[in-house]
């Protein structure tokens, strides 16, 4: 059996992935940029600033703006995500990830978080499930983000695991490849074309079953 699972949250543990892409998309249009959900895939997983770099990247007239007018807009975003989050609760835990925490739990096995979002605190909390976890990783606790695999490491370094006996759940391709460098299980749920370095992929969390991760990893 593995010894923790280590899990992202936007896209994994609840919807808010597209929170983030309708709150970018705002944004977006706001400066006359146009943004797709194909490119959002390049948005998962990575930081505010590294996410705004990426949609500025799209329009050469946004080439030199000052530090400050970017942290203006990378707050901006984050109130339109703030706002779209208000009314988030347990309705917005995905498809069997509850019954996934609880099954993990019975078998004695640790749960940490493993997130690059500022909010992932108050969103486990909106959504009622702060207590699987047993330690939260999150964008103040770690210099580097994903796809440096420092979020999984330093999650695994303060359970007390070792990388290989830790399981990583992932929706982004910066997070499976996140996983993957710190030499631990790297399940994907998504797209095979967006994950297919993963060890394991799912197309959603309904089936992140237990016994068939449990398996893949034994295998
Ligand atoms: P915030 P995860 C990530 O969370 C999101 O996937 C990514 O889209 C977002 O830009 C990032 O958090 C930062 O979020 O603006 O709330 O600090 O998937 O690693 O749980
Ligand atoms: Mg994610």
């Amino acid at each position: 059996y593995p010894k923790a699972f280590i899990f992202d949250l936007d896209g994994v543990i609840t919807d808010t992935s597209e929170f983030h892409y309708l709150a970018w998309k705002k944004l977006a249009d706001e400066i006359g940029i146009k943004i797709d959900r194909e490119f959002n895939e390049k948005l998962k997983g990575i930081s505010r600033m590294e996410s705004l770099d990426l949609i500025l990247a799209l329009s050469p007239s946004n080439n030199n703006l000052s530090a400050d007018e970017k942290e203006r807009l990378a707050s901006k975003k984050n109130e339109h995500y703030q706002e779209l989050i208000q009314s988030i609760n347990a309705t917005n835990i995905l498809p069997g990830i509850e019954v996934l925490l609880k099954e993990i739990r019975r078998n004695n096995i640790k749960i940490a978080l493993g997130s690059a979002s500022k909010n992932a605190t108050e969103v486990l909390k909106q959504l009622g499930i702060t207590e699987y976890f047993d330690f939260v990783v999150d964008a103040s606790t770690v210099t580097k983000g994903k796809p440096d695999p420092e979020t999984f490491t330093t999650a695994a370094d303060r359970l007390h695991i070792p990388y290989e006996a830790c399981v990583g759940v992932e929706d982004a391709k910066a997070g499976v490849e996140a996983i993957n460098k710190a030499e631990m299980f790297s399940v994907g749920v998504g797209e095979i074309k967006h994950l297919g370095d993963a060890k394991y992929v799912v197309q959603d969390t309904s089936e992140l079953v237990f016994e068939e991760i449990v398996k893949r990893y034994n295998d």
